[in-house]
């Protein structure tokens, strides 16, 4: 242990609970909303509108109690709720780890995936439950929901990794995730 400036966190056991998508303990729960999301739609007037019109959660983040600092191994559950804004399907804002770390995610429910660009190429992994997503150092990636009810999911991600959401705002994420008669079609993201 003496290598550890401060003692890492207590061995501790969390019990997730699918149907609510819930951690027991749990730390911080993000929601977030349509208007959260203002640069991420292809469609701005289709944005606009859906604001105004109730601005609905677009997902929610569960953290587990495991602190965000090197070596720690937090978690979180994210819940996508189903639906499209100017015909692409609910997201996530999407990020680049600040520090290039890997990732994993685990699906729980519904019928999802995410889009994962390193800034040339571009990648699809779809994420049903009992599915795991791994996200290799360097790939910024996205969530999205492309079923009809919610779509839940686990992350296990290093304590150091942070977020760069602004990467995505500035290299653009590879692929949009279009609803097309409530199927999915990726096209191509231009920025
Ligand atoms: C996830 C994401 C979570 C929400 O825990 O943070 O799904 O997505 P955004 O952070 O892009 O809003 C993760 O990838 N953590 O590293
Ligand atoms: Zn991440």
């Amino acid at each position: 242990m003496s290598e550890f400036a401060k003692r890492p966190i207590e061995p501790m056991q969390i019990s997730l609970d699918i149907a609510s998508g819930s951690l027991t303990p749990s730390g911080p729960t993000l929601t977030r909303r349509l208007s959260d999301l203002d640069g991420c739609f292809l469609n701005p007037k289709e944005f606009q509108s859906d604001v105004t019109s109730g601005n609905p959660i677009v997902y929610d983040v569960i953290s587990s109690l495991v602190p965000e600092t090197a070596r720690e191994l937090p978690q979180s559950i994210t819940t996508i709720y189903p639906g499209s804004c100017g015909g692409e399907f609910y997201m996530t804002k999407g990020h680049q780890h600040l520090d290039l770390q890997g990732e994993i995610y685990y699906g729980l429910e519904g019928t999802g995936g995410i889009i994962l660009f390193d800034g040339k190429i571009s990648k699809w992994l779809e994420i049903t439950p009992g599915k795991i997503g791994y996200i290799p150092p360097g790939w910024a990636h996205r969530s999205i929901n492309t079923g009809a009810i919610k779509y839940k999911f686990l992350a296990v991600y290093p304590g150091s990794a942070g977020h760069d959401y602004g990467w995505v705002l500035k290299n653009g994420m590879g692929y949009r995730a279009f609803s097309e008669n409530g199927k999915l079609v990726l096209k191509d993201f231009v920025i």
